[in-house]
């Protein structure tokens, strides 16, 4: 099946965000086995609760790329200086793109920093990190990976960029769908250019599923709160604790799997979808795909999208990559 992708639809509320929060509501929920988009997650809420996940010690993620950011920082600045342009899809809270624009040598810095999230607070706080570089223009580009990315690496011509695609987000699409996003990301920018690609790593299954259901119930109420925003943007009356929250490792497909089971049959009415379902015990909604690589496999991804994979830097700690990558000259 494909999973629809992750922060592929602006942040902001609005009419046209609640229509089509519904109209995926009543798609996905209509599907066996039931579903919801992965970027509904990320209300504000969410948010803060994901921001809550990366500091847990259980979750390994966010830490290792930023060790491995911190140390070879001066080795990826080497390999792509000059830069004409430093484009981070996905921004966050810009502590990475700090760590990662205070490893460079000093006096060098690209000419502009472009910033894209669906999250407009997301891109304050990393326009604040990239304006401490001086003499480079910051443009913050509140939209969606691809549109951002094509915004950013716009029309004149221009020196290499270098796209930091980090925080294991590529996880978050099924295989066909990454390799369709990757494609994507080749067509907007041009041969020389490059893709810094964070990826987390295969690991034991006892270690996923602790980063995925963590003993304090922060990931856990990360995913019954896509309940409560049915609740308030939907006109839905579910009952959260009415639902327990799971993660599966699913071996064959390489993913951490959340779902959403329900702990009783029980009536979910959602007005503002216009459906009502009903939900036999046992029966779960199916919230996000998390896919786990192999180093192997991330350089077949890029590959595939007409990358070549420069460099690879691992963190053996916990289980995580970072690639660099170079786009090919067309045939
Ligand atoms: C944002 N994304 C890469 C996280 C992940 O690991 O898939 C989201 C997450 N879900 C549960 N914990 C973290």
């Amino acid at each position: 099946m494909t999973y629809p992708p992750p922060a592929t639809a602006p942040a902001d509320s609005g009419d046209e965000l609640v229509s089509q929060f519904a109209a995926d509501v009543r798609r996905h929920l209509s599907k066996q086995p039931r579903q919801l988009p992965s970027r509904y997650l990320y209300d504000a809420l969410g948010s803060s609760l994901f921001d809550a996940i990366c500091e847990l010690p259980w979750y390994r993620v966010t830490r290792a790329e930023m060790r491995l950011l911190v140390r070879f920082a001066p080795r990826i600045w080497s390999a792509v200086l000059p830069l004409d342009r430093l484009i981070e899809l996905g921004a966050g809270d810009g502590r990475k793109l700090a760590a990662f624009l205070s490893g460079r040598p000093t006096g060098l810095a690209p000419q502009r920093v472009d910033l894209v999230d669906i999250s407009a607070s997301a891109l304050e706080s990393a326009a604040r990190a990239a304006s401490a570089v001086d003499r480079t223009r910051v443009v913050q580009h509140h939209a969606t990976y691809e549109s951002g990315l094509q915004a950013a690496s716009g029309e004149a011509p221009r020196g290499r960029a270098l796209v930091l695609f980090l925080g294991s987000n590529i996880g978050n699409f099924d295989p066909s769908a990454a390799d369709a996003l990757l494609g994507d990301f080749a067509q907007s920018l041009r041969p020389g250019d490059a893709l810094l690609l964070g990826a987390d790593l295969v690991k034991p299954e006892g270690e996923l599923l602790l980063a995925y259901d963590d003993p304090l119930g922060v990931t856990a109420a990360f995913n019954l709160n896509l309940l409560v925003r049915l609740n308030r943007e939907l006109g839905a009356d579910i009952d959260p604790a009415g639902f327990e929250h799971r993660a599966v490792w699913n071996e064959r497909r390489s993913r951490v799997e959340m779902h959403l089971v329900s702990r009783r049959e029980q009536e979910l009415r959602i007005p503002g979808a216009g459906i009502a379902l009903t939900l036999k015990a046992g029966e779960t909604i199916w919230t996000e795909s998390s896919y786990k690589y192999r180093p192997e496999q991330i350089r077949g991804v890029v590959e595939r999208a007409g990358f070549t994979a420069a460099a690879q830097w691992q963190d053996a700690r916990a289980g995580f990559a970072l690639t660099l990558c170079e786009l090919r000259r067309p045939h």
